[in-house]
């Protein structure tokens, strides 16, 4: 396989990241990363803790380097969820900043401080062969249990970060501006390794902010935003008041929302403070990108697009029977399978997960419900699981936060629901029947209990109490009932 970044080779004094006052030309970067590479060979797998820096890429760069997976941590990563990652991917070394305070767990494993400024240049830099080489290790919820670890090959990643380019004609010349996350596939691997991948420029914000993107984007320089709706939505409330920012979307060349469905009252007041239209495009950490609308194709709020190159798409009915084109009416509703050179290798020692994740023909299950359009245009609908929650973005199971309440000594039973919400897209909801009716522990408390425990966007943004969950007859929780207003 040719190389993964073809501009770092050329090494060239072009600006390649920009974090805050921190920047890092091709050639620097090259001489940072080519320096560490060496070091991770013996490694396994390496454990990057992601905070938004110029380390993080760096150090993500050197382990695609020497060919040993990284796994990027949430740098809010809470007790148990740590625990689960690390005895699951067992990490031979950790990478973090000079100044990172590391939690237990990790603070005894070998660690090394990432170097961005290296003077000396190192020994020329190989790259793995291989393109199915493990990439990425990244971990995302499911309904039930601990999150699983996604392999990412070389080989998706390049597959999909092309197809990307064929889409939005995403260049060298681009300069990408975002505050996401770098330890979810949305700010790791479109958001870094994307420019990067082009020879482009990224300019991340630290954290999303009104103020930054406003900055950053437009006369600042950049000329695509990438987000996911909560920061759209944020966007779309303050443009109406702020003509800086109305000003920097205008001059953007492609905003791009992802991660979960933008509302459509969102794209339009966007569209009617800036004449810019916000391109969707819909994917998932197992899959990369599976869909986009084109760059320069006709406004379509609503609507994720068309299959991007390479990739295969088709609905299937409840009994697995596949819909064939004439269901394609924009109303018949099946689940989204994929196919393609865009998919994860495997769950990390999940075999079986594995395997029930794809059809007997080779067929991956989004889990995500969908319409096609005659002319083959995908809109997502909604999903199988209702266990599955998607708030400000991140994908959390609702499983894996009503076992964290269970452990919370003042907490008898519990259940997790999430409702819609006008900022997150859907906010988390606990109802907590507490061990003493008397004595109910705090709302507070109990979000700071799984704060400390999964990672603080897993926490219930609302606590309420009952004296017993309805179930059914088989003693199964009747979530529905949960979400009727005259329960709350
Ligand atoms: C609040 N905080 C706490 C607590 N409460 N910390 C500890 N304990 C608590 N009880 C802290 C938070 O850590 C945070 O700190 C600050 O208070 C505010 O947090 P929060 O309320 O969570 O912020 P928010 O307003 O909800 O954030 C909205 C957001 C965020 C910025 C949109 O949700 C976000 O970054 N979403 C991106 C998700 C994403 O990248 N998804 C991609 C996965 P501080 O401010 O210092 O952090 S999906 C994917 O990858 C697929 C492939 C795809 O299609 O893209
Ligand atoms: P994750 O597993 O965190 O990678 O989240 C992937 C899920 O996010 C998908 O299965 C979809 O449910 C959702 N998603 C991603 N992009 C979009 C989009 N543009 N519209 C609607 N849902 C989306």
């Amino acid at each position: 396989m040719s190389a993964l970044f073809p501009a770092l080779r050329a090494a060239s004094d072009r600006p390649a990241l920009r974090f805050g006052a921190d920047t890092l030309t091709y050639a620097e970067l090259a001489r940072a990363a080519c320096a560490l590479a060496p070091r991770l060979l013996t490694a396994g797998r390496v454990a990057v803790w992601a905070t938004p820096t110029a380390e993080t890429a760096v150090g993500v760069v050197a382990a695609l380097l020497a060919g040993v997976p990284a796994v990027p941590l949430n740098p809010r990563v809470g007790e148990r969820e740590l625990a689960h990652i690390l005895g699951d991917s067992a990490p031979g070394v950790v990478l973090a900043g000079a100044a990172d305070a590391l939690p237990a767990g990790l603070a005894e494993l070998p660690r090394i401080d990432v170097v961005t400024g290296t003077a000396q240049v190192p020994a020329p830099c190989s790259e793995p062969e291989d393109p199915e080489t493990p990439a990425l290790i990244v971990y995302t919820s499911g309904t039930t249990g601990p999150p699983k670890g996604v392999v990412l090959s070389r080989r998706a990643i390049a597959a999909s970060l092309d197809a990307l380019a064929d889409a939005w004609a995403w260049t060298d010349a681009d300069v990408l501006v975002h505050g996401l996350p770098l330890f979810h596939v949305h700010g790791l691997v479109l958001g870094v390794l994307g420019p990067l991948r082009r020879g482009g420029e990224l300019r991340h914000l630290g954290g999303f902010s009104v103020e930054g993107v406003t900055k950053e984007l437009g006369d600042g320089g950049g000329t695509m935003l990438f987000g996911v709706p909560t920061m759209y939505h944020r966007l779309a409330e303050a443009l109406p008041h702020d003509p800086a920012s109305v000003r920097s979307l205008t001059k953007a060349r492609l905003l791009v929302s992802g991660s979960a469905a933008l509302p459509v009252h969102d794209h339009e007041r966007i569209r009617a403070a800036t004449g810019r239209t916000v391109v969707e495009r819909y994917g998932m950490t197992e899959t990369l990108m599976n869909t986009s609308v084109l760059v320069g194709s006709e406004p379509r709020p609503g609507s994720v697009g068309l299959p991007l190159g390479g990739v295969e798409l088709r609905l299937a009915e409840e009994d697995g029977s596949v819909l064939g084109a004439e269901a394609y009416d924009g109303e018949t509703v099946g689940e989204i399978q994929v196919r393609g050179p865009n998919l994860f290798s495997a769950y990390l020692n999940r075999p079986d997960a594995t395997a029930a994740a794809f059809t007997e023909d080779g067929w991956f299950r989004t889990g995500d419900m969908g319409v096609r359009e005659r002319d083959g245009h995908v809109r997502i609908v909604g999903r199988k699981a209702t266990d599955l929650i998607k708030s400000g973005g991140y994908k959390i199971g609702a499983g894996e936060i009503e076992n964290t309440l269970l452990d919370h000594p003042d907490v008898r039973e519990a259940a997790v629901t999430g409702e819609p919400d006008p900022d997150l897209g859907e906010r988390i909801v606990a109802w907590v029947v507490p061990a003493d009716p008397e004595a109910p522990p705090a709302a507070d408390a109990l979000a700071a209990h799984v704060s400390a425990q999964l990672a603080p966007h897993k926490r219930p943004r609302e606590v309420r109490y009952l004296t017993a969950l309805p179930r059914n007859d088989m003693g199964k929780v009747l979530k529905k009932a949960l979400r009727e207003p005259s329960r709350g």
